[in-house]
């Protein structure tokens, strides 16, 4: 059975003829006019970029090379016992198109247990960061310092031909996604614990290793919900800030470690994947006020309160959705399973009765219904990861996934340097004061 890299190096010379062909027929085709309003709002909807990985539609949600959560859940294979999907079988997907077989996913696990290291000096980089520098920058740090040891850095100074980019990149994208669990385990016991951190297993699975990092890993179920974890917050299409910086700053060639420490840095955003973490937040202060078993009623005044104070309410809205996240789904599903009697879980349900009428009624929000930051932290919380400053980098361990995936892509088809026009708004005025 062929490897991961196998695979891609036969894919790789089929999809730069597909996109020749395709950019022969369609090359010169337009898409609609580009409204003003869109360079002033964001790029809503702007036709801007290609990623084959994954899809977003309004309506129904993520698909990953075509295929639902749920029909992810269902094909891709398992741990031995288990019921939700490997991730390692997902990153295949995701790079492939494809769907693994149980020992390919294997020797994955494997090559990323082996590759698990991190450098001396970065565990020193993250000992001598304060326990008050934020987990999410502490990320950063050590993901860009990876930089040190990069494969494409090395070949792009030793000359590497522009047709050979993506192998180099592969090799950086296992390393980075490998490499994640230490650095994530590291920044978790130095500023939330104490102790020694397990050695990585090298006969366990990514989730398995990674949960054990974090002093979970005698918890089936809690190693179950990495796994859906990591499966569901790896690639939300293009355009997404966390995946759309990766793929603008690679296209530099800047080398993985750089274009996903970039990435992180957009994660870090509390209108992106901090909102994991305000959710918790937001749900804590408002225990605080109104109580646990509060009525509808006072959960109500509290969301309005959050509103007349010009805040957001967090886990809820999405610049693309317009109905409730299939990936907060697939949570509440998992929850229902094994923890359908927390209260915290039950507080969020509670919420999801309540918000999205507020938000219609205040008139504002594209999209009332929940996103997946809604429901993940009560997850972790659940299963004692409380401490909610945290949440992002499991954000971002998993984003590595898609990131990685269109990383390799982007080499592999010569994506070029990233260059959009910007207008003055003077320029603007001069354009079109007559039409
Ligand atoms: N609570 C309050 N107001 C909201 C809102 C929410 N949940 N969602 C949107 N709005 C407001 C938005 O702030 C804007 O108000 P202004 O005109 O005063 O700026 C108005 O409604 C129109 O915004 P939109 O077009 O509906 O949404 P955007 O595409 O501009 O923004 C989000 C999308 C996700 C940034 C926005 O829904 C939001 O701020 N949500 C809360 C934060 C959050 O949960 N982010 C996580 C998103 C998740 F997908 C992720 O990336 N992890």
């Amino acid at each position: 059975q062929p490897t991961l890299k196998e695979r891609l190096s036969e894919l790789i010379p089929a999809e730069i003829e597909n996109v020749k062909r395709i950019r022969a027929e369609h090359g010169k085709k337009t898409f609609g006019p580009v409204a003003v309003d869109q360079l002033y709002g964001g790029m809503r909807g702007l036709p801007a970029l290609i990623w084959d990985g994954s899809v977003l539609d309004a309506e129904e949600g993520i698909r990953f090379r075509g295929k639902s959560i749920p029909e992810c859940q269902h094909l891709l294979p398992k741990a031995p016992g288990g019921s939700e999907p490997l991730p390692e079988g997902l990153f295949w997907l995701l790079v492939t198109g494809e769907i693994p077989t149980q020992q390919q996913v294997e020797e994955l696990s494997k090559d990323w247990a082996a590759r698990a290291a991190i450098p001396e000096f970065v565990e020193e980089i993250l000992d001598r960061c304060p326990p008050t520098l934020h987990p999410m920058s502490q990320f950063s740090l050590a993901v860009t310092a990876l930089n040190h040891d990069s494969a494409f850095a090395k070949a792009y100074q030793d000359g590497i031909s522009k047709k050979e980019y993506w192998s180099p990149t592969f090799e950086d994208c296992m390393d980075l996604i490998a490499k994640l669990p230490n650095i994530a385990g590291r920044i978790y016991r130095n500023v939330f614990g104490q102790g020694k951190l397990p050695a990585i297993d090298q006969a366990k699975d990514y989730s398995h290793n990674l949960a054990a990092l974090l002093g979970f890993g005698d918890n089936e179920a809690f190693v179950e919900l990495l796994r859906l974890y990591i499966t569901i917050h790896s690639d939300h299409e293009g355009g997404n800030v966390s995946a759309h910086t990766g793929k603008l700053v690679g296209s530099a060639l800047s080398d993985p470690f750089l274009a996903f420490g970039a990435s992180l840095n957009g994660l870090a955003g509390p209108l992106h994947g901090l909102a994991n973490q305000e959710v918790l937040i937001w749900l804590r202060k408002m225990q605080d006020k109104i109580g646990e078993n509060a009525s509808d009623e006072a959960v109500k005044d509290y969301v309005w309160s959050t509103l007349k104070g010009g805040q957001v309410v967090p886990g809820y809205g999405h610049a693309v959705l317009r109905k409730t996240d299939p990936r907060y789904t697939a949570q509440r599903e998992f929850a229902m399973k094994h923890l359908p009697d927390d209260p915290l879980f039950k507080l969020v349900g509670q919420i999801y009765n309540v918000v999205p009428d507020i938000l219609l009624q205040a008139g504002k929000a594209k999209n009332p219904w929940p996103n997946v930051d809604a429901h993940s932290g009560v997850l972790l919380t659940h299963y004692g990861l409380t401490q909610m400053q945290f949440y992002t980098v499991l954000f971002g361990v998993s984003r590595a996934f898609g990131v990685a995936a269109q990383l390799i892509w982007d080499r592999g088809l010569g994506a070029p340097l990233e260059r959009p026009k910007s207008y003055s708004s003077s320029a603007i005025e001069m354009m079109f004061k007559d039409k």
